[in-house]
């Protein structure tokens, strides 16, 4: 039994990859005790195959991972929200705006994840990390809030969400100006996640806010 079921997105949006997939099967493939599982990047399949892979697994700990384009840092993110406004349609040609991920349920979930000792292990580890608290209201946040709502039927087990930057590679290949992060490096902050959330329920008492 895999303690960690850890998934990553399909690429989308043109991209010939997607860095959280590739980190995540980097990880999965050097530890037994975390199983990577790839999501598609659509609305309607995602929750279904998040769904199917926690029940064959039965993790302890579950960790979704997405390509955040643009951003700097590995983000954990800490809150998910009952809502749907894609700016691009999915991988399946839908465009869902404005819909709720979950009809008549609460309005937004907390992840049960550690995220400051997180960012802190991630930053001992020597990859740049900070809070997020926003995961938008694409396929990722859809995903992340229809975890936290399955989570919810499955006490003491935790979960939560982390977006990660371009890799090197995508930012070169497009020429597009953009900060990127090495899937190695994006793994190795991974695996410390994993093992800060395996270890710490309860979180460090620091500031992680922020004004906007
Ligand atoms: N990132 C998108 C969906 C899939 C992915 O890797 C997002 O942030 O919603």
């Amino acid at each position: 039994m895999a303690r960690v079921l850890m998934t990553g997105f399909a690429p989308f949006g043109g991209e010939p990859v997607n860095p959280s997939w590739q980190a995540v099967s980097l990880l999965g493939a050097r530890r037994d005790d975390v199983a990577a599982v790839e999501l598609p990047c659509e609305f309607a399949a995602s929750l279904p195959a998040l769904r199917a892979a926690f029940l064959e697994h039965r993790p302890s700990l579950v960790v979704c991972v997405g390509q955040a384009g643009g951003r700097l840092e590995v983000t954990p993110e800490r809150v998910a929200i009952n809502l749907v406004d894609a700016r691009i349609p999915d991988n399946a040609g839908e465009q869902p705006v404005d819909v709720p991920v979950v009809p008549d349920s609460p309005a937004a979930y907390f992840t049960t994840l550690p995220v400051k000792a997180c960012v802190a292990a991630i930053r001992e580890a020597r990859v740049p990390a900070s809070v997020s608290h926003t995961a938008g209201t694409y396929v990722c946040n859809q995903v992340f809030y229809g975890l936290m709502h399955l989570l919810a039927e499955f006490p003491g087990v935790r979960g939560g969400f982390v977006h990660v930057p371009f890799s090197p590679e995508q930012v070169a290949a497009s020429g597009k100006a953009a900060p990127s992060l090495g899937v190695d490096r994006i793994a190795h902050a991974l695996e410390a996640l994993a093992d800060t959330a395996l270890a710490t329920t309860e979180d460090l008492a620091v500031s992680a806010g922020a004004e906007h």
